[in-house]
């Protein structure tokens, strides 16, 4: 349920709650499942749908382990990076998770728009939901998303409001939530750990504190275009280059999806950022 440094939160297979110790550095995550003997932990048993990132210093960091869903959440303030929602995409998709936008704070100013946005841009590739974790609104579409004993796990960076969106779907939890710093508009990374929660109408959603910096794992260079939201039908249509990058190759049906304006400049630079930022991981010197 958590990863507590020196122990493990766990829900044992008859709903019962407890503790286990786990030495320092395991590599345990929120959603494994793991075999445990009194308080001393045994095994980690082998994961599906692990999400992973790679933070701004080239390393490999896991965020939560048997998924199915992956929930991005923004809100038009603190606003996100350029690029957290196809990042993010591109996670959900490499990795075979069912991907959910979620445009919180309906209440404020410019959500109507930041919503009308990024369901122009990418509602193509995922449902996009207007929700408020103030007033309630939109919840609905958040909990069906999950329904049929999904595990979901939200994204974002700090002070979007995903511990306010779980502390309003489940009553009794009370989550820390932060304040967003007037000067810098930025939230305050309020959620240390990430944590693990059933909502009462079935499915399950982890919380995870704000991160900004969302290079892929799961992905090379090479594949990156196939997972890239909105390339699609382009793709579909076959370059002349087997091994196209869609960078400026003859033939390019990417490329000329963009001169005809179906595909945003705008958009083809944002994979064009991602394809360089890849070239670079893989030409780097292996590291841990
Ligand atoms: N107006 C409004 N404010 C909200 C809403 N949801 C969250 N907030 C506020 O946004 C701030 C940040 O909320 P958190 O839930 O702590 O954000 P977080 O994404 O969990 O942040 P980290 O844990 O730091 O990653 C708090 O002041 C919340 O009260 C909403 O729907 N409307
Ligand atoms: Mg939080
Ligand atoms: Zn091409």
């Amino acid at each position: 349920m958590a990863h507590y440094g020196v122990a493990v939160a766990v829900r044992f297979a008859d709903g019962g709650r407890g503790r286990v110790r786990v030495p320092r550095k395991t590599s345990v995550l929120v959603g494994d499942r793991v075999v445990a003997e009194g308080e001393t932990l045994l095994r980690v048993e082998t994961a599906r749908g692990v999400l992973r990132r790679r933070d701004s210093h080239g390393r490999v960091r896991s965020v939560a382990a048997n998924l199915d869903a992956l929930g991005i959440v923004l809100a038009p303030r603190p606003e996100s990076p350029l690029g957290f929602v196809e990042r993010g995409l591109v996670a959900a998709r490499a990795s075979g998770l069912e991907p959910l936008i979620v445009v919180n704070k309906a209440d404020l100013d410019g959500a109507v728009e930041l919503h009308e946005t990024v369901k122009q841009g990418y509602g193509g590739t995922a449902p996009v939901l207007l929700v408020s974790a103030s007033s309630g609104s939109g919840l609905a579409g958040v909990r069906s998303w999950l329904e049929a004993g999904r595990r979901g796990v939200f994204v974002g960076t700090s002070g979007v409001g995903k511990s306010s969106l779980l502390n309003a779907l489940l009553p009794d939890l009370e989550l820390a939530v932060g304040a967003i710093n007037d000067a810098s508009g930025l939230g305050r990374h309020i959620t240390s750990t990430a944590t693990l929660h059933a909502l009462a109408g079935g499915g399950e959603l982890i919380d995870t504190p704000g991160f900004r910096d969302f290079g892929p794992v799961e992905v090379t260079a090479r594949e990156l275009a196939a997972f890239f939201p909105g390339f699609e039908e382009s793709l579909g249509r076959g370059c002349h280059f087997r091994d196209c990058l869609h960078r400026q190759e003859p033939g390019c049906r990417v490329l000329a999806a963009v001169e005809a304006g179906e595909i945003s400049v705008h958009r083809h630079g944002g994979y064009l950022a991602l394809l360089s930022e890849l070239e670079g991981v893989e030409s780097a010197p292996r590291r841990k």
